[in-house]
């Protein structure tokens, strides 16, 4: 286990009054734990107490390699899971849950008494994986950096004649060939019109002239991730798609260019946004301007216009305005950054200039 990373986790129950917690989502126990286990329907849990009597609940049909440094308590698909917890846990005092256990888990421990009370405690372990240590921001760092070699060669795939989904096949190779344990999501590529369609999968889109041509992509590697995004066009490019593009490169530039610890996530937000809207754009900006990012692809933690959290050292998150032009096209341009006490420390150098592939 990594204990600084539970005395931080301990450290945010204590600032909500719990002394107990059942943590039941897998990237979270990896966070904690060092060992990837997924569940699936069965029941996982990590017990964490304030006495340090820290216990990994497990059915025996995963594989737990080596000391954990905490106990690992065993059982059955025949045995009853949540009795077994509930024989742990302090009956006298509230019981943080976090956000994914399973419903009919917790109404079996709410009626087993399992805690004086009930709190959703997912916060004090998504605010400790928020802020990155050291060892996980080099891994961030070297994800980012496979992900620009990826893109510089998907670059190379935009070819007369080409559909989406050939793209995709040679993405995906790519991603192989450079070692990583591949896409992090999708990866997503979409061709004109397509490019407006939020999340639009690679499908059998033969690329044309005057096409914008957007990757959004990553990878994983050391169990971290990456993502990017980069808006190319073929052959040429329209007045339109000339204008949209400058906007959506201005957005993303001045967003990062203000990144400050002590900021609030919508202040970035609002920078990014104002300037789109200004531009006319406002209603085709559809979404937040980013997200948190590190052992998942999207992280709990948002760059949006509501939320009112304070940026931090060491926190990793996304910049990427997008407009979207329904039926035309859509331009986004993604980096990640990561917070330092001067500001944005940018994670992707693939150059950002308007880039018309030959
Ligand atoms: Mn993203």
């Amino acid at each position: 286990m990594y204990q600084q990373r539970i005395e931080n986790v301990l450290k945010n129950m204590e600032a909500i009054g719990l002394e107990q917690m059942l943590v039941c989502d897998p990237p979270s126990i990896f966070y904690l734990t060092g060992r990837w286990i997924l569940p699936n329907e069965r029941l996982l849990a990590l017990y964490l107490n304030k006495n340090g009597n820290h216990k990994l609940f497990v059915n025996k049909l995963f594989t737990v390699d080596g000391d954990i440094g905490m106990e690992k308590v065993w059982f059955s698909d025949t045995d009853p899971g949540c009795q077994i917890i509930a024989g742990y846990t302090d009956h006298t005092k509230p019981l943080g849950i976090d956000k994914k256990m399973a419903a009919r888990f917790l109404l079996e421990l709410m009626e087993l008494g399992a805690g004086s009370g009930f709190k959703n405690a997912s916060e004090c372990v998504d605010a400790a994986r928020r802020i990155k240590d050291e060892d996980e921001k080099a891994k961030m760092i070297l994800a980012s950096q496979l992900n620009d070699q990826a893109m510089e060669r998907f670059r190379g795939l935009i070819k007369e004649g080409v559909t989406e989904l050939e793209v995709a096949a040679g993405m995906n190779a790519i991603y192989k060939e450079l070692g990583t344990q591949g896409p992090s999501f999708g990866p997503l590529v979409s061709f004109g019109a397509n490019a407006a369609i939020g999340h639009h999968k690679p499908d059998g889109t033969v690329l044309k002239p005057g096409d914008c041509v957007l990757f959004d992509v990553g990878c994983k590697k050391n169990d971290y991730c990456s993502d990017m995004t980069r808006t190319f066009f073929y052959k040429s490019a329209s007045e339109k798609g000339r204008e949209v593009y400058e906007v959506v490169l201005k957005a993303n530039m001045a967003a990062e260019a203000a990144m400050k610890p002590g900021m609030k996530f919508c202040e970035i937000d609002k920078i990014a946004r104002d300037i789109i809207t200004e531009a006319g754009y406002g209603p085709y900006f559809t979404h937040r301007l980013g997200h948190c990012i590190g052992i998942e692809v999207h992280d709990a933690g948002d760059v949006s216009a509501t939320n009112q959290d304070v940026v931090k050292e060491g926190m990793i998150f996304s910049c990427e305005p997008g407009i979207y032009l329904p039926g035309e096209l859509g331009v986004r341009i993604e980096d990640l950054v990561l917070m330092t006490k001067d500001g944005a420390q940018r994670l992707n150098f693939v150059s950002k200039e308007l880039d018309i592939v030959q």
